[in-house]
């Protein structure tokens, strides 16, 4: 009977304590790009807590590391680059993991929030622009600039507004999807040009950074002392936008 009890009180605690469910789970990969002088390593690693919707992500290009921190529920919390600025090699390298990642997990529209946005992460990561610093942000707090997640739709009319080192205020009135030269396929769209089919997602804020550097670039303009706030103010639109239905 004693036994009993104990073998009772056992099963009790243990059902409590459930560490299959409270345990995060996590998953990582890595890929070795060859520049034609020396390979780079590039990698992630996410780990969700499935109590907070948490998902903490770090991608590592070489020595380069940059953590996010998204939630489901909330989307892009936090992303610390640590200050480091990428060269075009290593942008390249992470743009074909963010392929090789792809065509592994069979990216699709019904893949887990996790996949989508370790891709996004991978894809926004290989768009920063030439000579941008990648800093500390947060995403919590809204201002003027960073509309947060604003969805927009293909064929209508968005004033993409955006600045410059010279011009405090620039507006334009874009439709949404048209199809600029040069890569600018698709403006509106978060990602370079139309993409290759995984699930994308479409937002003012893209639209503001596309607007900008197409612009910029065309005027023999930098892309990052123009366009580089652009770029972070759609970071939290490029990896979170797809799971907030900015399907386009
Ligand atoms: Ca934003
Ligand atoms: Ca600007």
């Amino acid at each position: 009977m004693k036994l009993f009890a104990i073998v009772s009180l056992a099963l009790v605690i243990g059902a409590c304590g459930n560490p299959q469910q409270r345990q995060n789970q996590r998953q990582a990969d890595n890929y070795k790009f060859d520049t034609g002088i020396k390979p780079l390593d590039v990698s992630y690693t996410s780990e969700t807590d499935p109590i907070l919707k948490d998902t903490n992500i770090q991608i590592k290009v070489d020595n380069k590391v940059v953590d996010l921190t998204v939630n489901e529920q909330t989307g892009l919390k936090s992303l610390d680059g640590h200050g480091i600025v990428l060269s075009d090699d290593e942008k390249k390298a992470i743009s074909q993991f963010a392929m090789e990642y792809a065509n592994k997990q069979n990216l699709n529209e019904r893949s887990s929030n996790d996949q989508k946005m370790v891709f996004s992460a991978l894809d926004y990561l290989s768009q920063m622009p030439k000579d941008h610093a990648v800093t500390t942000r947060t995403y919590n707090d809204l201002n003027l600039a960073n509309e947060g997640i604003t969805c927009i739709r293909k064929g209508t009319v968005v004033t993409a507004q955006w600045n410059t080192r010279y011009s405090g205020y620039v507006a334009e009135n874009i439709v949404v999807g048209t199809n600029w030269p040069n890569g600018y396929g698709c403006m509106g769209r978060c990602g370079s040009d139309c993409g290759w089919g995984a699930p994308s997602a479409w937002t003012k804020d893209c639209m503001d950074h596309d607007a900008c550097s197409y612009r910029n670039k065309a005027s023999g303009g930098a892309s990052d002392p123009n366009c580089g706030d652009e770029f972070n103010e759609a970071a939290d639109d490029w990896i979170g936008g797809v799971w907030r239905g900015c399907r386009g």
